[in-house]
Parts: structure tokens; sequence; C-alpha cells
């Protein structure tokens, strides 16, 4: 199917975007901005909204008309295909094809403070009403909060004996996220351990296909739950353990 974006009417091209540019928020500061919005291709740009963000500094909102249709047809997307159980039916699953607790160990790693993603996950109460790994009846969830280096993260999953490991990166400024999410898994196979575990990655920007690019075995971004996590890693679990 051809589909382009659209505000007002269907397939108009209309398009929103926002940016922010090293200059003063004035006339020259509105050409600027319409200049760079005519050179990624949109046509007839205009600034709908611009403020001064600090001096020399200017935040602009843009509207404008892109002229291209894509084929959503052809995309091809990397996705997770398991599908997705309640905590019920996982801890039955468990129960019935484990016949053992799973261990699944936790962190926001690297320098990267924020706990809340993790905690949504793992923590007892979960997130948005869904519970976290914590509740599940034959899952270990160890959460080890935030600013863990990856040498901690590996030694603690070796001393847990972790079955799932689960890595959660926010912060994305220049790439630090993938820099520290590589050095893991370069960590994990240099310790012979990447093919033992089962690696997830998780944060606001990852997503499935970015987490299989850098090694580790799914990702999962907003409006992902400690469900969707249980669901991937432990029909995963079964799958290894009936391939091996
Ligand atoms: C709260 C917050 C903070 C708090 C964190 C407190 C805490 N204890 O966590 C504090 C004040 C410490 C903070 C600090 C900073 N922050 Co901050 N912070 C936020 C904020 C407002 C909310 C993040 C949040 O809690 N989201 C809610 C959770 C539930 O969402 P989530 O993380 O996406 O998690 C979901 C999924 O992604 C997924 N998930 C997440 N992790 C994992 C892991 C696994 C394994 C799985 C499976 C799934 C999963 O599941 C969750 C539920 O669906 C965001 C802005 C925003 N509104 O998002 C900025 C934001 C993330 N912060 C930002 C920045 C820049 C910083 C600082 C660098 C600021 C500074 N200059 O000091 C520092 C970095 C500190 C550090 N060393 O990490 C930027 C990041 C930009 C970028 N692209 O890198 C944001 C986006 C703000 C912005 N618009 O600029 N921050």
């Amino acid at each position: 199917m051809k589909i382009k974006p659209y505000g007002d009417t269907l397939d108009d091209g209309k398009i929103q975007l926002s940016f922010t540019l090293p200059v003063k928020n004035d006339a020259k500061g509105h050409e600027a901005a319409k200049e760079i919005a005519k050179k990624m291709g949109l046509i007839d740009p205009n600034v709908v909204f611009s403020e001064a963000i600090s001096e020399g500094f200017s935040f602009y909102v843009m509207y404008g008309i892109v002229a291209f249709h894509i084929e959503s047809d052809d995309l091809v997307v990397e996705d997770i295909e398991t599908p997705v159980l309640t905590r019920e039916e996982i801890e039955m699953l468990i129960e019935e094809q484990i016949g053992r607790d799973v261990v699944f160990v936790g962190a926001s790693t690297g320098t990267d403070a924020h706990t809340v993603g993790i905690d949504a996950i793992m923590n007892m109460k979960g997130f948005a009403g869904h519970y976290g790994l914590e509740r599940y009846r034959n899952i270990k969830a160890y959460n080890l909060g935030s600013q863990i280096s990856n040498e901690e993260f590996v030694l603690q999953a070796v001393k847990l004996k972790a079955d799932v490991l689960l890595v959660s990166q926010t912060v994305t400024q220049k790439d630090v996220h993938l820099h520290n999410l590589v050095h893991l898994i370069e960590l994990l196979e240099a310790e012979k351990l990447r093919e033992h575990v089962i690696v997830i990655a998780g944060g606001a920007r990852i997503t499935h296909e970015l987490a299989k690019e850098l090694g580790y075995d799914a990702g999962f971004g907003p409006k992902k739950y400690a469900e969707d996590v249980a669901s991937f890693a432990i029909q995963e679990l079964i799958h290894r353990k009936k391939s091996r």
C-alpha cells in the first residue's frame, strides 16, 4: 500500500518537525530554519512556532509538505515472534517445561542512572497495571539498580547463576548506549558466557532490530511490560533446552 504523511486531508503530505539552531530567534533565524527544511526536501516550509532557548540559541517547529509516497508492503521489520502470554501462563510454562525457578538479573548499566525503566519490568508492583517479574511465582528477579559497570554486572550474573540478563539503557547521547551495550556482549563472549544466557536490552530508544544488530537476543522499548519480556525469555529458554 502506498502511504504518505497527512495533516488536513489524506495524502496531502503535511509533516511537522522540530529542531534547535545555534542562532538568535529573529527573522534571520526563521529564514535559516526554512532553508534547512527546504534542503531536507520539504515543499512550502513555514515556521509555526519559535522560541529563544538561551542566548544565541532558538527552537523551531515547522510545517512542510513531502512529495513522495512509500510502499508499506515492501517494509521488512525484525520483530519478536513469540506470543505474549499472561503471568499465569508463564508461571505454568516454567513449572511444566523448566521445572525450577528461572533467574533474571537486571540493571541499568554503565553511567546510566535511570532506574524507572528497569524497575517497571522487574519490581513487584510493576508499571501501568502490569506486575513486574518479582511477582512471578517461579522467577527469581535480582534488580541490581543503576550505574552498574559491565564488569560488575557479569560478576553478579555468574554469582547468581543468571538464566536471563536484562540491561536498561536510557541515555543515548553521543551513542553511549551503543558502546556500552556492545561492550557487555564482548565481555560475555570473552568470558565464554554469551551462549549460556539470554541477553535482553531495553529502554526508550531500544528496538528489537537494534538489539539484534548489537548481538542481543531481544530488545524492548516503550509500552513493553514484564509479561512481554518474560514471554520471550521463557519460550526462548525452552526452545534452547529442546534443541540442545
Ligand atoms: C526521570 C528522568 C531522569 C532522572 C532519573 C531518576 C531515576 N531514578 O531513574 C534523573 C534526574 C536522575 C535523570 C538524569 C539524567 N537524564 Co533523564 N530523564 C528522566 C525522564 C524525565 C523520565 C525517564 C523515565 O523514568 N521514564 C519512564 C520509564 C518507565 O520509561 P522507560 O525508561 O522508557 O522504560 C520503559 C521501556 O523503555 C522499557 N525498558 C526500559 N528499560 C528496560 C530494560 C529492559 C531489560 C527491558 C526489557 C525493557 C526496558 O520498559 C519500560 C516500561 O515500558 C526522561 C524524559 C522522559 N519524559 O522520558 C529524561 C531523559 C531520559 N533524561 C535525559 C538526560 C539527557 C539526562 C541527563 C544526561 C541530564 C544531565 N545533563 O544530567 C542525566 C543522566 C544521568 C545519568 N548518568 O544517567 C534525556 C535523554 C536524552 C537522550 N536521548 O539521551 C531524557 C529523554 C530527557 C530529554 N528529553 O532530554 N533523568
